[in-house]
């Protein structure tokens, strides 16, 4: 019962979406003269119930097979399909990689012998294309940077010392993965999440790490340069990113999600990039997130230079003493200025997340959010744009962030702390049990009945405000209650088991749960931006298949 630990991003709770890096990945390695071929394996499962897992991996034979541990929830799974590759081909290299793997790098090595290489870092193009060339000419990889590996049963780990500065050498192409779904007659293995062909939202990428110190973000400022050697964020170029932009307009109508607050960099780097977007005038809806509430200037530059365009922030709760706590500095009076500013200026859509499991958090708390969430709807909520969401911190708190390096320091305990024990619990029978923490102010038990209510009372608000249609807000009503209830059918299971009274019959609960574990605790389609009914321009798309075309980076890494 994976519960609503998907709810707030386009995948379904099997996480089946592949890491953005995939496509850069793929396109720079192509760049350096390697074949390269992305296949989605979950997506594969989820499409098609029969999918044969082991006769596609039987049928295939590259130089080496690669598999992300990027996010930890994909912890089961990539581990489970790097251990039937190479029982399948135990002559061809097994190669990991993501912020995850880059992590947990030495553990990999050491405990799983299916697994050969770790390629750690934020930017691994580089050090796999050397160690791809080097596995071509049967050389060991003793001075390829940034990999992790084992020679003749001893673990090496070579430093991590490929960390480039910009992010002007790579990109994200969707071309160039038009071209590969062409080429290898693989539309399912290319796609990132299950309703893609209906809602085609692409992401385009401002840097890779942060500035920001979230306190349970593995991805924050602290997490980075503890484990991956990043000082300081990797940002691209505004006038590349505007052309990424531009390239992902001309060939589908769909949003643009711009990952990474414009202002980031500061105020230089987003007037760049604004002044550029101005240049066309895109019909696409253009997303972009804030970390901190942006000015009524900031603001009003989009408007000039970008017609629809939406906002996104996440003040992760209403209450200043727990944002403050988790490391978000900003007051509800300013997050207030800002939504008044978005809206008056035009902005088309407003989204605002809030999370539960956070510190100084309590199980009111959380249903003060929602009375918070009132309040705003009721001074905002007569022009429908703005969309609050609240979601758990779930299924894990992210490895090497700095409350997982510390837990006792900002009130968190852990259950699971190794590869092995994070992968064990995502075998168990519910999300509760699969919670990695919990803290001094809720135990997992708290966290996940309070998400419930939570859910449940702001589906109620939307209704009210006519944010979602009657019939679907009550669906969601009713699934959250199912939810509730089928959670403590587990648990007494579960206790049961314990004393070993149980009948074995969570099994039988299978079919239900799965029934109840997406759009748990709001309606999935509420996340979606508007698109246009043709959603793709297909003559565009024809045209970059068939013709070459130059890779969207600084004409200087054109070597
Ligand atoms: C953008 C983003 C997203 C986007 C993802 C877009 C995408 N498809 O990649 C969205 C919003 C969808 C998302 C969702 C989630 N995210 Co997120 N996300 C981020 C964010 C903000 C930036 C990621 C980033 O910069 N990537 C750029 C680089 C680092 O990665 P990349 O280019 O994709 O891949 C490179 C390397 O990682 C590596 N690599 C990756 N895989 C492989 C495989 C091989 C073989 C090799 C060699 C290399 C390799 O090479 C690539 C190219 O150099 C980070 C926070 C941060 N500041 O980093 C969190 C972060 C990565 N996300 C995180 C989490 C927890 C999630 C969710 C699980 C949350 C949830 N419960 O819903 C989901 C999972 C979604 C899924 N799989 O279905 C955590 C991960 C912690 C952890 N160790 O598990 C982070 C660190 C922080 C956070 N809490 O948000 N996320
Ligand atoms: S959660 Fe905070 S630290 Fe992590 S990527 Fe977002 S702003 Fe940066």
């Amino acid at each position: 019962m994976h519960g609503p630990i998907s709810d707030v991003v386009p995948s379904t709770p099997i996480f089946e979406m592949y890491p953005i890096g995939f496509t850069s990945l793929s396109e720079y390695l192509e760049r350096k003269g390697l074949q390269v071929r992305i296949i989605n394996v979950a997506m594969k499962m989820i499409k098609y119930p029969k999918f044969d897992v082991e006769d596609l991996i039987r049928k295939l034979y590259p130089r080496a097979f690669g598999f992300d541990l990027h996010w930890m929830p994909h912890v089961q799974g990539s581990l489970a399909l790097a251990e039937i590759t190479k029982g399948l081909h135990p002559e061809i290299p097994v190669l990991f990689g993501g912020l995850s793997s880059t992590y947990y790098h030495e553990e990999l090595i050491r405990n799983y012998p299916f697994i050969d290489y770790v390629i750690r870092g934020d930017s691994t193009e580089e050090p796999m294309a050397q160690l791809l060339w080097a596995l071509r000419r049967n050389e060991l990889p003793k001075d390829i940077p940034n990999i992790t590996w084992r020679e003749k049963g001893e673990l090496r780990v070579n430093p991590l010392s490929y960390v480039p500065e910009t992010m002007n050498h790579i990109t994200i192409d969707y071309g160039h993965i038009m071209k590969k779904v062409v080429k290898y007659r693989d539309m399912t293995g290319y796609i990132p999440f299950t309703n893609w062909l209906e809602y085609p939202v692409t992401a385009v990428f401002t840097c890779r790490g942060c500035s920001y110190n979230c306190r349970t973000c593995g991805g924050s400022a602290y997490g980075f340069s503890h484990y991956a050697n990043r000082k300081k964020p990797a940002y691209r170029d505004p006038e590349l990113l505007a052309e990424d932009i531009f390239r992902v307009c001309d060939h589908l109508n769909a949003p643009v999600m711009v990952i990474g607050d414009i202002y980031q960099a500061g105020e230089d780097y987003g007037e760049r990039l604004l002044k550029n977007l101005k240049k066309k005038r895109l019909s696409n809806h253009i997303a972009f997130e804030f970390f901190k509430p942006p000015s009524r200037d900031q603001i009003a530059m989009i408007a000039e230079c970008v017609e629809n365009f939406n906002f996104e922030i996440s003040p992760e709760s209403h209450d200043e003493k727990v944002r403050h706590a988790f490391g978000r500095y900003y007051n509800n009076d300013d997050l207030e200025q800002m939504i008044a500013d978005a809206l008056e200026l035009g902005c088309k859509r407003f989204d605002i997340f809030f999370m539960t499991g956070l510190p100084y958090q309590t199980y009111q708390s959380v249903l003060d959010t929602v009375e918070y969430t009132h309040d705003l709807l009721e001074r905002f909520g007569k022009t429908r744009r703005l969309y609050p969401f609240i979601s758990p911190l779930a299924p894990f708190l992210d490895p090497g962030s700095e409350v997982f390096e510390n837990p006792e320091k900002f009130g968190y305990r852990f259950f699971y702390r190794t590869v092995e024990e994070h992968r064990r619990a995502m075998l168990s029978p519910s999300w509760q049990y699969i919670l990695n923490y919990e803290t001094d102010w809720m135990n997992r038990s708290e966290i996940v009945y309070s998400t419930y209510e939570a859910g449940l009372r702001l589906n109620r608000l939307k209704k009210a405000f006519g944010l979602i249609p009657p019939k679907i807000a009550d669906e969601t009503d009713k699934r959250i209650r199912e939810a509730v209830k089928m959670m403590h059918k587990i648990d007494k299971l579960v206790a049961e088991d314990r004393q070993g009274s149980g009948q074995g019959s969570l099994e039988e609960l299978r079919d239900k749960m799965a029934s109840l574990n997406i759009s748990t605790v709001c309606f999935k389609k509420e996340l979606e931006w508007p698109t246009r009914f043709i959603r793709m321009n297909f003559l565009k798309i024809l045209k970059t298949i068939l013709l070459p075309t130059k890779p969207n980076i600084r004409p200087e890494e054109r070597r």
